[in-house]
């Protein structure tokens, strides 16, 4: 074991001893308004003493680093259709240098509950709620990073008005994937549901190439992103190997740097290795306690699959400073592939040492897909056995079936679920004992497939979400509140206008609050390898809704609301892509899978490899990138998937 250790500064460092101040000493002025139509205007000023860059609802919902103001919304007469705009500006914001503050804003209905959140990088917030029923709400500012001199300040302006006809809604009802279903699902544009604000991200190059970019968030709202691509020197090989470097950010994704252990060395032969696939987890339960927010900074994995046997994994407790290394983790065979790993709380019998959870990983084996477990996370103890999640040969989906499978998932209660495109259909493991034993299920039975991704979330109610790329390159999506045994009808989920899709990825919250992240194409000229566009552009979606449950009622109907995450001009990918890897004719590729897990404020974040840069965003016929340029991906409007954080 190696251990590689560096010091740097932290962002926390800023003034986080005011942050244990009980009272709120810098309420809004005033402390709330009424808005109407006869008065439909409301300002406020506020102030700040310290950043708070974890979230405004740590200490009993109402922690006093952030400030409130409580607005009460007096709507029109009944049939008028009005908006309210909330916005913030930070008073250093017209600043011509930097720098300036970066605040956000979050709002709360009459029930308590996070309804929207606007959170770029910058000084000035807006939120848009369209038809919020009367009733008193809670506008939260955030001090994400402040400049205190001597406090901190913005201005907050709400107004009530008329709502804009013109304005184009992104909501839409996906279509139900009956087994008698005939042609080509499509989605319905809907009214916008009542209060389901703009869906936007930023979407900012991590400054590396990146294959199958995974990412990670630690309760402290830090972000991890594994970037590997072709730089390994190799003087023996006639092309170069893949390494990865891990990349943080603590600015809600504005800016990357390399974690210590991973600052490149061209020459370098040991650190850090190659890699035949990459993978970083973050286990939010584990690592130490920071000092500054009393939070603890997650267990952050990085897992390369190395040929010899089994992986080396690094594994940082304190947001990348210091890094162990365990080559050989989870090794208990020669032939071990398309890795996955996933932490959940002991099951009844099974007990940790010295970690709070088990560490499960997951590999194919092609005769099957195998399991390991580590009962101290992966610190000296070896794994031990956890199963065969499939079976390679399985006479109960067909025939000969691969190990391929996608990534683990696992429940509050310890349950853990390895998901895999199964000899044509989305299928699902589950094991209640640790890996003890596995049982099986078919996700659905009438979606063919020819990937191995089938992508699973979990919400804080245990039910398991499934999306996987389906019949006519669509994605589908499917729910189980019985831990993985029934599945409701899939529904078809691209928005109106998206006809290919590929790899899509999904990540839950509370209940019936989801995001999925695809790549996808609105041309309709694919499908025949002889004929079809090989320049078509491809952009990332994110769809979301907050009442997806309403798919397991044969009558229900959830709304989706959507964005592109890339501008339009500017596309991550054009041609083909997939069905499985996606590769283009020349090469250009994003390899197998992207990525979306939720921050600890109830915000997503997620993953690009943005193959067509450069020449290519003009020119359809110019070479693409292999692999795709890293691209981090955060949410910065929208609703939350955490309805209380
Ligand atoms: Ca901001
Ligand atoms: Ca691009």
């Amino acid at each position: 074991m190696t251990r590689i250790s560096s010091a740097s500064c932290t962002v926390g460092a800023l003034l986080l001893a005011t942050w244990v101040i009980a009272p709120h000493l810098f309420a809004a002025d005033p402390p709330g308004a009424t808005i109407a139509f006869d008065t439909p205007r409301a300002g406020w000023t506020g102030s700040f003493v310290a950043s708070n860059p974890v979230t405004c609802f740590s200490v009993g919902g109402i922690d006093p680093a952030c400030d409130r103001f409580l607005l009460t919304i007096q709507p029109p007469a009944p049939g008028r259709e009005y908006v309210v705009t909330i916005r913030v500006t930070a008073a250093n914001t017209s600043d011509t240098a930097p720098p300036t503050d970066d605040i956000d804003l979050f709002v709360r209905n009459p029930d308590n509950e996070t309804i929207a959140v606007s959170g770029t990088a910058g000084g000035v917030e807006e939120i848009v709620l369209r038809n919020p029923p009367a009733g008193t709400y809670t506008v939260i500012v955030q001090p994400f990073l402040v400049f205190p001199a001597p406090t901190a300040a913005y201005a907050g302006v709400a107004e009530i008005a008329a709502a804009p006809t013109d304005e184009r809604a992104n909501a839409y009802h996906g279509a139900r994937y009956t087994p008698d279903f005939v042609g080509v699902p499509e989605s319905r544009p809907a009214a916008s549901s009542p209060l389901v604000p703009e869906l936007k991200t930023s979407f900012t190059s991590v400054g590396r190439g990146a294959a199958e970019p995974t990412i990670g968030i630690n309760p402290n709202n830090t972000a991890f992103y594994a970037a590997a691509t072709f730089d390994f020197p190799a003087p023996d090989a006639p092309q170069r190997l893949a390494r990865t470097v891990v990349l943080r950010s603590r600015d809600k994704g504005a800016s990357w740097q390399p974690v210590a252990a991973f600052a490149l060395s061209e020459e370098s032969l040991d650190e850090p290795p190659f890699t035949l696939d990459p993978m970083i987890y973050v286990d939010p339960d584990a690592g130490l306690v920071d000092p500054l927010t009393g939070r603890r900074m997650g267990r952050v994995f990085s897992v390369d699959l190395l040929a010899a046997c089994g992986a080396q994994a690094v594994f940082s407790d304190d947001e990348g400073e210091t890094w162990t290394t365990r080559p050989g983790f989870g090794c208990s065979t020669p032939v071990n592939d398309h890795h996955t790993i996933v932490t959940a709380r002991p099951p009844g019998g099974l007990t940790t040492a010295g970690y709070p959870n088990l560490l499960y990983f997951c590999f194919n084996r092609v005769t099957d897909s195998s399991c390991a477990r580590s009962h101290d996370g992966g610190n000296t103890v070896p794994f031990v056995p956890a199963g065969t999640a499939f079976t390679g040969t399985d006479p109960d989906a067909g025939s000969f079936c691969g190990g391929l499978h996608g990534h683990l998932a696992a429940d509050r209660e310890g349950r853990i679920f390895l998901p895999k495109g199964h000899c044509g259909l989305p299928w699902i493991a589950i094991s209640e004992n640790g890996g003890g034993s596995w049982r099986r299920a078919r996700i659905a039975g009438h979606t063919p497939m020819n990937d191995h991704e089938v992508s699973l979330s979990v919400d804080t109610a245990d039910n398991i979400y499934a999306v996987w790329q389906g019949p006519y390159r669509l994605p589908y999506l499917s729910i189980s509140r019985d831990h993985g045994v029934a599945w409701s009808t899939p529904i078809m989920i691209a928005p109106p206008g998206v006809h290919e899709v590929n790899v899509p990825t999904i990540v839950a919250g509370d209940p019936g609050r989801i995001a999925v992240l695809f790549p996808g194409s609105e041309s309709t000229d694919f499908g025949d390898p002889e004929t079809d566009d090989e320049t078509r552009p491809w952009n990332v979606y994110i769809v979301m809704s907050v009442d997806a449950l309403k798919a397991v009622d044969p009558a229900g109907e959830p709304t989706f609301t959507w964005t592109m995450a890339n501008p339009k001009h500017d596309p991550v990918h054009r041609g083909t892509c997939g069905p499985g890897r996606c590769d283009a004719d020349d090469g250009g590729s994003m390899f197998d899978f992207l990525d979306i897990q939720v921050g600890p404020d109830g915000t997503f974040w997620g993953t690009a490899s943005d193959t067509c840069v450069g020449a290519c965003v003009a020119d359809p016929t110019a070479q693409k990138l292999r692999p795709g340029e890293g691209v981090a991906i955060r949410q910065t409007k929208g609703p939350l998937l955490f309805a209380r954080p």
